[in-house]
């Protein structure tokens, strides 16, 4: 049984999502590093940093919530979230450290200051930072989904999956995206799928 270990309110939501998308079965432990349960010495044998998510899968123990969607791109997911073919596999690599490196850091930025700090808190310099430094990664998908439905061709994959999770934190924080159309009906359409709206109960039913 594969299980995962992060509660859904946090980076363990991207997991949740790819493990909807491939159908397996698997255990969702909702761990929460707030109150220390990640700092288990069962918890940091897997991630001596002590983050979550992680996931457990038979032999495999491993941490890392993009890392943990190509594992189960590949190991579940072959011929749909993982191509079968080497230059759409390079595609999933490609654009899966696009969003560590590219997108999410000016995503997250938005996160902090929209979600988790107070009005009073926000710093308007740092928004406008981060606006500007939207703009090239949201460029560099624009261009590419003018010739394509999605990042690794003409259907959804892992590398949609890892680079949604990142523009989806622009959507929450109502960025305008619309100078960016092919983005906007891109994320909508990722969003839409059936696995990110399961993803997303999940998160409600832990908010609750
Ligand atoms: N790059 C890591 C980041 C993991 C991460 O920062 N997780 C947060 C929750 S979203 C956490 O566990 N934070 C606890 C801490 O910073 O002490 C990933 O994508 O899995």
């Amino acid at each position: 049984m594969i299980t995962l270990l992060g509660k859904a309110i946090s980076r363990s939501a991207r997991c949740l999502w790819a493990l909807e998308e491939v159908g397996v079965q698997y255990e969702h432990k909702p761990l929460d590093y707030a109150t220390g349960d990640a700092k288990t010495p069962e918890f940091t044998a897997i991630n001596p940093g002590a983050k979550i998510p992680a996931l457990i899968d038979g032999d495999v123990a491993m941490f890392e919530s993009l890392a943990i969607n190509l594992y189960l791109a590949q190991t579940y997911g072959k011929g749909a979230l993982w191509p079968d073919d080497a230059a759409g596999q390079a595609q999933c690599l490609q654009w899966t450290l696009f969003s560590v490196t590219e997108a999410e850091p000016p995503g997250s930025t938005r996160l902090v200051q929209f979600i988790f700090k107070s009005k009073e808190e926000r710093s308007q310099e740092v928004i406008d930072a981060a606006a500007e430094r939207s703009k090239a990664p949201l460029n560099t998908l624009e261009t590419t989904l003018q010739s394509q439905s999605y990042l690794a061709g003409d259907s959804f994959t892992v590398a949609d999956l890892n680079v949604a999770c990142s523009v989806e934190y622009f959507v929450r924080t109502n960025f305008d995206l619309s100078p960016w159309p092919k983005v906007k009906d891109w994320i909508a359409r990722c969003m839409d799928r059936p696995a990110f709206q399961a993803m997303t109960a999940i998160k409600a039913k832990e908010a609750a």
